[in-house]
């Protein structure tokens, strides 16, 4: 891996983009690795992901804006898709992503943050969709991400003006959970993570994916499927021990 740090603590594993000098932009090489790690961690028995940038300005300036004025439709393609395959790989992965935004997190970047589950951010982090001031869209969900997640007023207001926002107000419109001082973020993660990765993986992955089922369907649906991912939980060996145990702890 040339962009990309993978490091584990126990159940727990932090992806860091590794290319502070470029505020940690993502061009097609690190959406490649990206593809790499997630298919390794698709399959190991790690149980909370965390996904971070170097350095202590940014969690991802974007795409990479120097490598997209340099390549044509073809090269375009493949990026386009590229990115969608990772962002929708860590949506779908059967266990908790956390972005620890750790600084700016600015149009893909912020997209990629918005395809995690839970967003950490530091004091001085800034969050922004600012694709328009560049002649584009938001193309790697952003528009329909951050619709689900703040709402459509908010979004089209981040999106129109291009604007940047500080922690605080990412967290009063729903778009980051909690934030803390820049020094104390990745152990904070890395503790929430620990927390996390101490239930039943199972019952997190299939809330996970009630959840985000749950975004796109009627609550008739929705309610459905809870009622048949709930009774699947008791055909897990882990299930039954764990309410075995909670009976015998006195
Ligand atoms: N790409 C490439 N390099 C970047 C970059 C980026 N997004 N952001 C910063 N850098 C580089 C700078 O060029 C500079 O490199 P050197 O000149 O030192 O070699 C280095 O990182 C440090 O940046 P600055 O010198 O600019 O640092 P400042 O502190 O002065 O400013 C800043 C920080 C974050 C305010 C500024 O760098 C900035 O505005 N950066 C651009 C942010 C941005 O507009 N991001 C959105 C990019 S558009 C797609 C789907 C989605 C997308 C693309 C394609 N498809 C479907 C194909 C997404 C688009 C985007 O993300």
């Amino acid at each position: 891996m040339k962009y990309l740090k993978m490091e584990r603590d126990g159940e727990v594993v932090q992806i860091t983009i590794d290319r502070e000098d470029k505020l940690n932009a993502m061009s097609l090489d690190v959406m490649n690795e990206f593809i790499t790690v997630l298919e390794e961690l698709e399959k190991d028995s790690s149980k909370v992901i965390i996904i971070t940038g170097e350095g202590k300005k940014a969690f991802s300036a974007g795409a990479d804006i120097e490598y997209m004025s340099k390549i044509g439709p073809t090269d375009a393609e493949k990026y386009a898709l590229r990115g969608h395959e990772v962002l929708n790989k860590i949506e779908k992965i059967g266990k908790p992503v956390i972005a620890a935004i750790n600084g700016y997190a600015l149009g893909g970047g912020c997209e990629l943050a918005l395809s995690c589950d839970i967003r950490f951010a530091s004091a001085n982090a800034q969050l922004g969709q600012p694709e328009v001031t560049l002649g584009i869209c938001p193309g790697w969900g952003g528009t329909q991400r951050l619709l689900r997640i703040v709402g459509p007023a908010r979004a089209k207001d981040l999106i129109f003006s291009g604007r940047r926002i500080g922690a605080e107000e990412a967290v009063s419109m729903g778009l980051v959970n909690k934030v803390f001082p820049p020094e104390t973020l990745i152990s904070e993660t890395r503790s929430y993570a620990r927390e996390v990765a101490k239930n039943s993986n199972f019952a997190v992955g299939i809330s996970k994916m009630l959840v985000n089922k749950g975004m796109d369907a009627s609550l008739e649906t929705g309610l459905k499927l809870e009622i048949y991912s709930w009774a699947l939980c008791f055909s897990t060996k882990e299930r039954e021990e764990r309410m075995a145990s909670f009976l015998k702890r006195k």
